[in-house]
């Protein structure tokens, strides 16, 4: 079993400028993680021997994102029971509410936990990932609690005019 606990898989290299976000995330609070090009469609045994591995790998969360026809999240979902948090990348046709939609409306029984369309939607999966794992883990709850307040000490309460 390795010491890394997240999965961050994508469809496609193009959809990496968008979960590079969860990555900066997690490396802002010091949380191992594993970057892999999974693709539903063009990479399907891939996609079948990363998720029947993941529990022995010794992942915790899986952060999958893919835009358009997107059904790498929930294809993950149904091999395994480690939590997956699904990102919608952004499309050229239809902005990525075509992402969202095929990541969002999932059946009982098998969960994505889906986030916001592009770049604010993957840096909330990193944030999400490391909630998870946050419960089990004292210093990095310490150090999400920081980045949390630190946030928050950054909002003006007066807006200026640039
Ligand atoms: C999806 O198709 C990927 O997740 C990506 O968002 C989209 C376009 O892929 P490319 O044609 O840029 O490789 O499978």
């Amino acid at each position: 079993m390795s010491d890394i606990r997240v999965g961050i898989i994508m469809g496609s290299q193009s959809d990496w400028p968008t979960l590079r976000e969860a990555a900066q995330l997690l490396d802002e609070l010091k949380v191992s993680y594993e970057t892999r090009i999974v693709s539903a469609h063009r990479t399907p045994d891939r996609l079948w021997d990363y998720g029947r591995s993941a529990v022995e790998r010794g992942l915790q969360v899986i952060i999958a994102g893919a835009g358009g026809a997107a059904h790498l999240p929930g294809m993950m979902a149904s091999k395994t029971r480690v939590p997956v948090i699904g990102v919608p990348v952004q499309t050229k046709a239809l902005s990525g509410v075509d992402s969202l939609y095929s990541i969002l409306q999932m059946p009982r029984g098998y969960p994505v936990a889906t986030m916001a369309i592009g770049a604010a939607g993957a840096a909330n999966a990193g944030l999400m990932a490391a909630g998870i794992l946050a419960l089990q883990d004292a210093g990095l709850a310490q150090r999400l609690d920081q980045w949390r307040a630190d946030l928050t000490a950054s909002i003006p309460e007066v807006p200026c005019d640039d």
